[in-house]
């Protein structure tokens, strides 16, 4: 009979090893975007900037505006960093040529 390897002696029981490794892929860091109420730019432009934007139905982006106007923040949405930052950009940008004083910022999720 052929000699057994060390653990399997007694019973002929054999035994391996699995060792998990770490997963390679990360998932990446995520920032949501704000929106700042204030006194001047017209509910129905950020309502407008919420639909295009943020892709929210109407009714969607009336309660996110409606709670920013109370709150005085808001989220519109969580994304990757170059997401939000062009998110944030497109907001601004379109405020500022319709000369609104809306404010968006975005911070780490
Ligand atoms: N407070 C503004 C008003 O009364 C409306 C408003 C809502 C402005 C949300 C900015 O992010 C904002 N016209």
């Amino acid at each position: 009979m052929a000699e057994r390897k060390q653990g399997d002696q007694a019973t002929g029981v054999r035994t391996a090893v699995v060792t998990q490794t770490k997963a390679k892929t990360q998932k990446p860091a995520m920032y949501r975007v704000l929106l700042l109420n204030d006194d001047y730019t017209p509910m129905e432009f950020v309502v407008y900037i919420l639909e295009q934007f943020f892709n929210k139905s109407r009714e969607d982006a009336t309660r996110i505006m409606l709670l920013v106007h109370q709150h005085g923040v808001g989220v519109c949405g969580v994304y990757t960093y170059e997401v939000a930052e062009t998110k944030v950009a497109q907001v601004v940008d379109t405020a500022r040529r319709h000369q609104h004083p809306l404010q968006c910022t975005m911070e780490k999720d």
